[in-house]
């Protein structure tokens, strides 16, 4: 729905590099911003240490790519990038970059430093063979307000540095209790360059879940309560776009689950009720009971799967799961990955050009509010353009105004306005309210009834300025759908043809 957001800003920051030819650091930036536009969606994932960022990480990608828990490397952020070789490069802070071997133990990858110390580095970058990692770049980020002071300042740095725009494009978020330094990042993240746009790309989510009920097997519905109140609680509520409960130590188990462990769960759901009911009660227990598994064994499904993992592959199992590959899609369906996928794909996948060209709206923007210098004034004007022009900067703006509050429309009214404008996810049955399969005259005539509707809010003599505006982006939200749905009938209304905001809005409105 906005690929021409990204020509457009290719486009200025090819204009900006002849005004600023002189000035190194200036070009720089437009190199990064170059490179950003021809880059799939960036996604970081942040949190405190240990809050299973890096476990995630490698469900997302289903490999074990990631280092997980304590070492040198899970202390610097890195970048893992599609490439058909993988290859692991170091960037020293004030040197060249650097190749390390790539080697893989156990089925892990391994990020053997050498000689370099975690202090040393800026980021590592592994290039990997992943489908994934086509359609996203993954950023794995050390722990924020952590006990060191060091490794949080170099996530934040990352996340939301003081110059310029985050260099990520959105953020899933991981929490384990909800602290007063959680809320402090992302309203930290929302506070940075593109102000409260910020929200409509966070994701919290509530990890480790499998631990909330103690590793019982209806943990995960007590973490989903806990996700529901956490997302009503109204800090968090503007801060990010939902939370989403997780058990990502399952999902990284069960994404790549061997044969082996497939046949140890089997011996143990093969147990008589009596003998394999003690044993799983709880993680301890598990390891101390010899019998059908040798301890080794037993160790590594604890390291692997957790307490609960074990407990549910059991009783999946016993359910009629009966080969491995059954065992992991429902082990999956059960972790809450798919569902951080799915929002991952509707909220941020669909919308990465958009995030994208706002990037770069935010670093021009400042380039030439810092140093504005006379021939550069072609780029503000086009800059203005733009944010006027591409609707998708707009609905993310005014999605952004939603989950603070700040709309100006009536508060029965903005549900709906929220969906129009993809708050929900960016197709159009979605964003319309219909069912996928509807047929196109049922789609087209809900569109028109909601267009008529919207049309008359943005018209209706008692509403505010802000909310007439924001009523106008909604409505030409559907305009849009109208054209790609091919709804002939629906004709441009008055408030297509006179937007508040003066001609200049409405012969920017109408370029697109
Ligand atoms: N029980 C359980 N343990 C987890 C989960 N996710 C991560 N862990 C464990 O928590 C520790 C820290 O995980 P890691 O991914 O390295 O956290 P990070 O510091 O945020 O990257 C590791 O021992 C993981 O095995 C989970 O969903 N459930
Ligand atoms: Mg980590």
């Amino acid at each position: 729905m906005t690929d021409t957001d990204i020509p457009q800003a290719a486009a200025l920051v090819h204009a900006a590099r002849t005004p600023y030819a002189d000035d190194l650091p200036v070009q720089r930036v437009l190199d990064e911003l170059d490179r950003r536009l021809g880059e799939p969606l960036r996604l970081a994932v942040a949190g405190i240490v240990k809050a299973g960022k890096s476990t995630l990480l490698n469900a997302l990608l289903g490999e074990r790519i990631a280092p997980t828990d304590a070492g040198e490397c899970t202390r610097v952020v890195t970048w893992y990038r599609y490439a058909d070789l993988p290859s692991i490069t170091v960037h020293p802070h004030g040197a060249g970059p650097q190749p390390i071997p790539v080697r893989r133990t156990d089925g892990r990858l391994v990020l053997d430093l050498g000689s370099f110390h975690a202090d040393d580095l800026d980021h590592i970058e592994v290039h990997w063979p992943s489908r994934v990692l086509q359609s996203m770049t993954l950023i794995d980020t050390p722990g924020i307000a952590s006990l060191s002071q060091d490794l949080s300042a170099r996530s934040l740095a990352l996340l939301t540095p003081d110059a310029s725009p985050s260099s990520a494009d959105a953020i899933l978020y991981l929490v384990r209790h909800l602290h007063a330094s959680d809320l402090k990042f992302l309203e930290a993240f929302r506070d940075n360059a593109a102000g409260p746009t910020q929200t409509v790309n966070a994701l919290a989510v509530l990890s480790r879940a499998d631990e909330i009920g103690s590793g019982r097997i209806d943990s995960l519905l007590s973490a989903r309560r806990v996700a529901e109140r956490y997302e009503q609680q109204g800090d968090l509520s503007s801060l990010a776009l939902g939370v989403l409960p997780v058990a990502g130590l399952l999902a990284e188990g069960a994404r790549t689950l061997r044969e082996d462990e497939f046949a140890s769960f089997r011996r143990l759901a093969a147990l008589d009720r009596r003998e394999r009911e003690p044993m799983l009660v709880s993680a301890d227990r598990f390891a101390r009971t010899a019998g059908v598994l040798p301890q080794t064994t037993r160790t590594e499904l604890l390291d692997r799967f957790g307490i609960f993992g074990i407990r549910l592959a059991t009783s999946l199992i016993r359910g009629g799961a009966h080969d491995s590959t059954a065992l992991a899609e429902q082990l999956v369906a059960h972790s809450g990955l798919n569902d951080v996928v799915a929002t991952v794909r509707l909220q941020f996948r669909a919308r990465a050009a958009t995030l994208k060209a706002r990037a770069v709206v935010d670093a021009l923007t400042r380039i030439v509010a810092e140093d504005p210098r006379p021939a550069a004034r072609e780029i503000d004007a086009g800059l203005e353009r733009m944010q006027l022009g591409a609707h998708g900067l707009r609905e993310l703006s005014l999605l952004g105004r939603i989950r603070t509050g700040d709309t100006g429309l009536p508060p029965a009214l903005v549900a709906e306005a929220e969906r129009i404008i993809g708050g929900a996810g960016e197709e159009a049955s979605v964003r319309l309210g219909v069912p996928a399969d509807a047929a196109p005259d049922d789609a087209c005539a809900r569109l028109q009834d909601r267009l008529d509707h919207w049309r008359a809010v943005s018209g209706s003599p008692t509403i505010s300025r802000a909310g007439a505006q924001a009523a106008r982006v909604v409505a030409r939200s559907l305009e849009r759908m109208a054209s790609e749905l091919g709804c002939g009938r629906v004709l441009p209304g008055p408030a297509d043809v006179v937007p508040a905001g003066g001609p200049r809005h409405g012969a920017a409105e109408s370029a697109q």
